[in-house]
C-alpha cells in the first residue's frame, strides 16, 4: 500500500509497504548502504544489507544520485538507532527519474544558500521540510478563512483584476495594453466589493491577489500579493472589526489544532491571541512615536516610526481614527470631526496587516472626496453609479495573506511567505 512515510506506524512492523520521494542522502559503508527517502510529510530510512537484498537492488540504492525521484517496496522493520524507529528492507528499488548533478541548490541545507539563489530555484528549495511548512500553515490559513465566513453568512466573490481605475492612492498602477486600450491590474477589489453592497449581497469576501506596483525594495512589500476582502453592509467600522479579530483567532486556533507538525518544523511556538485587541487611536500612537521620531500630524507612520511603536504595542493592535487625508476617499469622516475618518488598521509590532473603515455611502460627499484627493469622478462612472439608486451604509477591509503569515510564523522577509514572488527584481520563476 502506497503511505507517506509519516503514516508508518508500529502497526506497519513485519508489513510491506510502497514509499514514493525523493534521494535525500545516500551513505555507502561498503556492505551496508543507508537511503534516506524523503517525501512531503517526512523521512525513511532505507537499509540495504548487501548480503541481505537483491544484488541489483543494493547496486541502485548505491548508486542512484541525490534528488533523484524512487519508489520503494518493501518491509517495515522495528529499528531503534533509525530516525524514526524504523527502516525499511527494500524488495524493490526503482529510480523513476534521475536528478542531474551538482544540484543548483543543497536541499538538506548543509550548504547554506541565500534568499535570492533559493527563490531562483524555488521548487528545490520547496522540498525542504521548514519551507514547504509555511505552505501547509498557509493552505490551513485560507481553509480556516472560508470556514469563517462562509459559517457568518458570508458569500465569496471573484472581482475582475484587470480594471480600468485605481483605488488606492499612493502606490502606483501596472498598466497593461488591452487590445486598443490602457488597462490596469488592480490595486485592491474595492470597487467591485462595495458595488455588491449596492447589488444588496450584505455580506462578501474575496480572497484573491492584488497588483502594486511598488518600486522599492523591503522585506514587507510584494508586486503581487494575495488579499482577504470583505466588505458587510448595515454596519460600521466597528462592526467589521470585530469580524477582523475574530477571524485572527479564529485562523490561530486552527493552525495550532492542524498544524502542530508543521509548526515544530518551523520551531515556531504560535500562541492563539486574546480578544478583543487593544485599540488606539492615530492622536495616541502619535504621542508615543513624537517622543523619538517627528511626524507631522496628518501623515502616515514611517517605519522608523512603527518600530517606536511598536516597542509600546504587546500582541496585535489596532490603530483607529486616521487622518482623513491620509486615507483613500472612500473613508467615511466623523461627523463631528471632519479631519478623521472611521478607518483602521490592524498591526503587530511594526507590521501593517490589514486595513480598512466604514465607507462613505452618500453620493455627493463621495464625490467631494474624490475631487480632494486629486481624483476625477468621471473615471470612477460604474462605481458612483452604484450609491445613486440605493447604497446601504456598509464598511470593510482588506488583510494581507502574506503579512498575516509574516507575523504569525516570525518570518523576516515576506518573500517566504509566498511560493513564486514578485518583486522589482523578480519576474521568474
Ligand atoms: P548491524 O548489526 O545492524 O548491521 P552494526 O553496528 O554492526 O549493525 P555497522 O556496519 O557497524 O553495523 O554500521 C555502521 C554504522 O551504522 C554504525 O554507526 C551503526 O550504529 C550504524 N547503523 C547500523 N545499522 C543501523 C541501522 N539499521 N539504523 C541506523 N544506524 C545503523
Ligand atoms: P491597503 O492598501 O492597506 O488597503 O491594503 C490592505 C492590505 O493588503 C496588504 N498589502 C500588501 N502586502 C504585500 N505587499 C504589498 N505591496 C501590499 N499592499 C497591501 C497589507 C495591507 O494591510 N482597499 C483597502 C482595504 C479596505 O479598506 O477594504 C486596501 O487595499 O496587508
Amino acid at each position: 500500500m502506497r503511505k507517506f512515510t509519516s503514516e508508518i506506524s508500529e502497526e506497519d512492523f513485519g508489513k510491506k509497504v510502497t514509499l514514493y520521494g525523493w534521494i535525500h542522502e545516500v551513505r555507502d559503508l561498503g556492505g551496508l548502504v543507508f537511503v534516506v527517502l524523503r517525501d512531503r510529510e517526512g523521512f525513511a530510512q532505507i537499509t540495504l544489507p548487501k548480503k541481505k537484498v537483491k544484488q541489483e537492488v543494493f547496486e541502485r540504492a548505491k548508486n542512484v544520485r541525490r534528488e533523484s525521484v524512487v519508489k520503494v517496496v518493501g518491509e517495515v522493520k522495528k529499528e531503534e538507532r533509525a530516525p524514526n524507529g524504523f527502516e525499511i528492507i527494500p524488495e524493490e528499488f526503482e529510480v523513476l527519474n534521475e536528478a542531474d548533478a551538482p544540484l543548483p541548490l543543497d536541499v538538506t541545507e548543509k550548504v547554506p544558500a541565500e534568499l535570492d539563489t533559493r527563490l531562483d530555484h524555488r521548487f528545490l528549495d520547496l522540498r525542504k521540510h521548514r519551507v514547504f511548512a509555511i505552505f501547509r500553515v498557509r493552505s490551513e490559513v485560507l481553509n480556516a478563512t472560508r470556514e469563517f465566513f462562509h459559517e457568518r453568512g458570508f458569500i465569496e466573490v471573484n472581482t475582475p483584476k484587470i480594471v480600468s481605475t485605481a483605488t488606492e492612492g499612493g502606490t502606483e498602477l501596472f498598466p497593461i495594453t488591452y487590445f486598443e486600450r490602457e488597462a490596469f491590474l488592480n490595486q485592491s477589489p474595492q470597487l467591485y466589493k462595495q458595488t455588491l453592497m449596492a447589488a444588496g449581497f450584505d455580506r462578501v469576501f474575496e480572497i484573491g491577489p492584488i497588483f502594486r506596483a511598488e518600486e522599492h525594495n523591503t522585506v514587507r512589500h510584494l508586486n503581487e500579493a494575495t488579499s482577504i476582502d470583505i466588505e458587510v453592509s448595515f454596519t460600521d467600522h466597528n462592526g467589521v472589526m470585530k469580524y477582523l479579530e475574530e477571524l485572527i483567532v479564529y485562523i490561530h486556533e486552527r493552525v495550532v489544532e492542524n498544524c502542530e507538525k508543521y509548526l515544530n518544523w518551523l520551531n515556531v511556538k504560535l500562541e492563539v491571541p486574546e480578544k478583543p485587541f487593544e485599540r488606539i487611536t492615530y492622536d495616541e500612537a502619535l504621542e508615543i512615536v513624537s517622543r523619538k521620531e517627528e511626524i507631522p500630524w496628518g501623515e502616515d507612520f514611517s517605519t522608523p516610526a512603527l518600530k517606536v511603536l511598536a516597542e509600546h504595542m504587546q500582541g496585535y493592535y489596532f490603530i483607529t481614527d486616521w487622518p482623513t487625508e491620509s486615507k483613500p476617499f472612500y473613508a467615511m469622516p466623523y461627523e463631528n470631526r471632519k479631519e478623521i475618518c472611521k478607518s483602521f488598521d490592524l498591526m503587530k509590532g511594526w507590521l501593517e496587516l490589514a486595513s480598512g473603515a466604514q465607507r462613505i455611502h452618500k453620493y455627493d460627499l463621495l464625490v467631494e472626496r474624490i475631487k480632494a484627493q486629486g481624483l476625477d469622478p468621471e473615471s470612477f462612472g460604474f462605481y458612483l453609479e452604484a450609491f445613486r439608486y440605493g447604497m446601504p451604509p456598509h464598511a470593510g477591509w482588506g488583510l494581507g495573506v502574506e503579512r498575516l503569515l509574516m507575523a504569525m510564523l516570525d518570518l523576516k522577509n515576506i518573500r517566504e511567505a509566498v511560493l513564486f514572488p514578485r518583486d522589482r527584481q523578480r519576474l521568474v520563476p
